[in-house]
């Protein structure tokens, strides 16, 4: 250990009690905790965001361009090219960004800033959707797995369930939040529907022309309509040494696809041939990743791809992703159009209550939870 790292480690603040980590980074920070980075949040080595020893080996220098789907063209003429795209973006990044979708400037730019109001609030508004019910409509916390992280993220989330049932649960003592929140999450879940119908396309699970209906796109059509969906806003204040420590660790999303909208910063990663490429925002436009489901229902054809969050000294960052998936009552199986005698069944089935029994056992790691139901070993 360097000298400087000796000097830095006795001016940690190490005397902070553990309650104070459950109140959030946000808390401790507006608490003036935050001259060095606490124990709590330094990672080993080995798995911190940039390294001298891993620079070279798993660290990209530059940034990467994802490829871009045009949302208009699946719609239109272009959509035999849009759905060759789409197919190609998910087969090799497991990442895409999604632009020219039909919601407006203004509605990206309402809901950004209706969530970062409600970071604004003082400690005690916020602290009032404080739980660790995983089932909770409404659930403020820290870190990723609060209970069960032994290394805490550098980030602090909203959690909302999206079903109109659960709207009168959310916030209320600021405006508009309901109306601008619920509206955008109506905008997503219809971009949602029209990107996974191209995906059950582009897999063969519908035929090419419209009118050769298949009866399983039908069914698992009116199932994602009445599916899960699930928004997760996250505040990664600015950190002092962020070399130390992660906004969000490795990790893969448990739905079949999420939809992120990120500001002006950058911080998300993702895994690309074995480094970690940041992605380059794009204004208004959504970063699309493929879930665990959708890896499970597709046979692995598509699988979901590990991503983490790096944090910066200079700019906080706010992002919203919404995640879709069947509704929680349903189990999620491979696809039995993509069984053959080539490739045979290569997950369990599954199901939400599966998820939430194996995450709150275990402190959630990287693509665990999709590991534990692998068949057998497959790339
Ligand atoms: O903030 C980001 O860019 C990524 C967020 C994320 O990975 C998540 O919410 O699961």
């Amino acid at each position: 250990m360097s000298p400087a790292m000796v000097m830095n480690d006795q001016r940690r603040e190490d005397d902070i009690p553990e309650i104070q980590y459950h109140k959030g980074v946000k808390h401790l920070f507006e608490n003036g905790h935050l001259q060095t980075v606490p124990r709590k949040y330094i990672l080993p080595a080995s798995d911190r965001p940039t390294t001298s020893i891993d620079v070279p080996n798993n660290v990209a220098k530059q940034n990467l361009q994802l490829p871009i789907i045009d949302f208009a063209d699946l719609l239109g003429p272009n959509r035999p090219q849009a759905l060759q795209s789409l197919a190609n973006a998910c087969e090799q990044y497991g990442f895409f960004q999604l632009v020219n979708h039909c919601i407006s400037d203004d509605d990206i730019k309402s809901v950004i800033d209706v969530i970062g109001k409600f970071f604004d609030l003082p400690f005690e508004d916020r602290a009032k959707y404080m739980t660790t019910d995983m089932r909770a409509p409404v659930r403020y916390g820290t870190s990723f797995s609060q209970t069960k992280d032994t290394v805490f993220c550098w980030r602090d989330f909203l959690k909302l369930m999206c079903d109109a049932d659960y709207v009168p649960h959310w916030p209320s003592s600021l405006g508009d939040f309901r109306k601008v929140v619920a509206t955008y999450a109506e905008e997503t879940k219809h971009l949602f529907l029209v990107i996974m119908e191209a995906i059950l396309e582009s897999l063969g699970i519908m035929e090419a022309s419209k009118e050769q209906k298949t009866e399983e796109k039908d069914n698992i059509m009116r199932d994602f309509s009445n599916g899960s969906q699930m928004m997760v806003a996250n505040f990664y204040p600015t950190c002092p040494e962020p070399d130390l420590t992660l906004g969000m660790h490795p990790h893969s999303d448990y739905g079949f696809l999420t939809l992120l909208l990120q500001d002006e910063v950058e911080g998300l990663q993702i895994q690309y041939q074995e480094k970690w490429v940041t992605v380059q925002p794009i204004p208004n436009a959504f970063v699309v990743n493929i879930g665990d489901h959708l890896e499970i229902y597709s046979n692995g054809k598509y699988k979901s791809v590990l991503h983490r969050v790096v944090v910066n000294e200079v700019k906080s960052r706010v992002s919203v992703a919404s995640l879709h998936s069947l509704p929680f009552t349903c189990t999620v199986r491979v696809s039995p159009k993509l069984i053959d005698e080539e490739n045979p069944k290569r997950y369990m089935d599954t199901d939400f209550e599966t998820f939430l029994a194996y995450v709150s056992s275990r402190e959630p790691k990287k693509k665990d939870f999709l590991n534990s139901r692998k068949l057998f070993t497959c790339t």
